[in-house]
């Protein structure tokens, strides 16, 4: 095939697999488009993939397959073995890879350049005083490197290897700053001196460390922004990458996952009511151990039963259901549907307050109730649900303890003050459905719990919604 013909063929199936991005990309806005979102994206990597195997440059397959081979087998691996509440850890862990897979191609591209340059050839020489591709091959080392130590960290921190408490140190913002001036050094010198490998492997190796410093003083409650923005690192140094390889669809697909990570980490921020300053220098986030569950639960908690919620369920006209982490662990949402639809049969309104942080990801409750095929119109947001919670007969607070946890508005000095919560503890009677009084992923007590209007159901979610659904059938 003429070059110039399969040039053009390859530039327009780059053009396509963006725009499939982009329309991909757009159709994950909404549940309803976000499965056909979804396959326009699969399909748009699928043609970048296929297309970018064609190029001549490749000189040998084998590599590659083994890499597929190589990769496939791990991914499979972890899509089968990581629990769904383990997400986070694997999000993160994935988007380290990213930052890992940048820069080890950037570092070989560079290299390779070096050699051709050494042995006088051509391609060589105009790469090695090409600034653009040096500057980009810098960008991409220290981004990549900074998104594979910073997600390492965070991964470890969110299963619990290693402590989630913030670690402080003294001058802690000097040394931060200290080694950033010293891999901003490192950069002017790969560009200045592209012959001499080793000041990549330096800049690499201090941009690791800076990602290590940045992620180790941020506390376990503010892992989930920590996660959405190396997300977003992960674009930008692929990105970076595309500039490198002068491959224009990993620039764009780079772009876009830079770009909509950084919208995601401002979601989670504003739905944490967190900066992301704050959150990245003000190493807030601790454990504060100020308010003992002793004092908050002794004597005032009120337990219950599957035939008491029933009846109570009965009465009622309007019920909402919150549901958290533990809905999931329990797998409990199809027994939430079961329930729903009986109390719909009897004319009662019910609804589902989703939180933006419930569970262990962003949209967690949204898709495992989508999943239930219950109807997207009954999932409302914080800022809707809130001002009319007076008007709820029932609330069911299913596996949720952090975001309905009144400490978050009342108190200030806990891991998660400031942030919104949904305001369960305004609806007429409180039913909260969880296995024991422990704490949530914060780590602190709860008083909603010992509210006048609370009633405890202890169980495990799933259970508890059979109970639950079987008392309200033999009413
Ligand atoms: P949490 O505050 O983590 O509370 C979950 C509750 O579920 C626990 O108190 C636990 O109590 C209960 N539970 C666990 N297994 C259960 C089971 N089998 N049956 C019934 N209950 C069970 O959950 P939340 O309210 O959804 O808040 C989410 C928290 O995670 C927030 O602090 C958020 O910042 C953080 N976070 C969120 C994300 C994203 S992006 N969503 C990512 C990482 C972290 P028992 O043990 O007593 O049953």
């Amino acid at each position: 095939m003429p070059d110039a013909l399969r040039e053009s063929i390859v530039n327009l199936s780059y053009l396509l697999a963006a725009i499939l991005f982009i329309l991909g990309l757009k159709g994950l806005a909404h549940p309803k488009s976000a499965v056909r979102g979804n396959l326009m994206g699969a399909v748009g990597m699928l043609i970048a993939v296929v297309v970018t195997l064609f190029n001549k440059e490749i000189i040998g397959y084998e590599y590659i397959f083994i890499g597929v081979l190589l990769g496939s087998v791990l991914g499979v691996i972890f899509a089968v073995t990581v629990k769904m509440t383990a997400m986070p850890q694997m999000v993160g862990l994935f988007n380290g890879f990213g930052g890992l897979a940048s820069f080890l191609v950037a570092g070989a591209v560079l290299q390779e350049a070096g050699v051709l340059a050494a042995a006088g050839l051509p391609k060589g020489l105009t790469l090695v005083s090409d600034y653009r591709f040096l500057v980009a091959t810098a960008l991409s080392g220290l981004i990549g490197a900074i998104t594979l130590s910073g997600s390492v960290i965070a991964s470890l921190k969110l299963q619990g290897w290693i402590t989630e408490k913030p670690v402080r140190y003294s001058l802690e913002q000097i040394v931060k700053i200290l080694v950033l001036l010293g891999t901003i050094a490192l950069s002017v010198f790969v560009v200045m001196q592209p012959m001499d490998l080793s000041w990549y492997w330096y800049l690499v190796a201090a941009a690791g460390l800076l990602g290590i410093l940045l992620v180790i003083p941020i506390g376990g409650a503010d892992m989930p922004i920590v996660i959405a923005l190396f997300n977003s690192y992960s674009g930008l140094a692929a990105a970076a990458t595309g500039f490198v390889l002068e491959n224009t669809v990993l620039i764009i697909a780079g772009s876009l996952v830079g770009a909509s990570g950084i919208i995601l980490t401002q979601i989670m921020c504003k739905a944490m009511n967190r900066s992301l300053a704050n959150v990245l220098f003000g190493g807030v986030g601790a454990v504060v151990e100020s308010v003992s569950a002793d004092d908050v639960y002794e004597g005032k908690i009120k337990s219950t039963s599957a035939e008491e919620v029933a009846m109570m369920l009965e009465g009622a006209r309007r019920v909402v259901f919150v549901p958290g982490y533990g809905m999931a662990v329990a797998r409990a949402q199809s027994m939430v549907r079961t329930m729903t639809e009986l109390m719909e049969e009897d004319g009662k309104s019910v609804e589902f307050a989703i939180h933006p942080v419930a569970g262990r990801m962003p949209g967690h409750m949204n898709v495992l109730l989508a999943e239930e095929n219950i109807s997207y119109d009954k999932l409302k947001e914080l800022d809707h649900i809130n001002p009319t919670m007076s008007d709820v007969d029932v609330a069911i607070v299913l596996g949720a303890n952090d975001v309905v946890n009144p400490l978050a508005r009342d108190s200030d000095d806990t891991p998660i003050s400031g942030m919104p919560i949904i305001n369960v503890d305004k609806a007429r009677s409180v039913v909260v459905i969880k296995r024991s009084l422990s704490p949530g992923f914060a780590g602190i007590p709860n008083p909603l719990f010992a509210n006048d209007n609370t009633l405890m159901f202890f169980g495990d979610g799933r259970k508890a919604m059979e109970d639950l659904v079987t008392a309200y059938k033999d009413l």
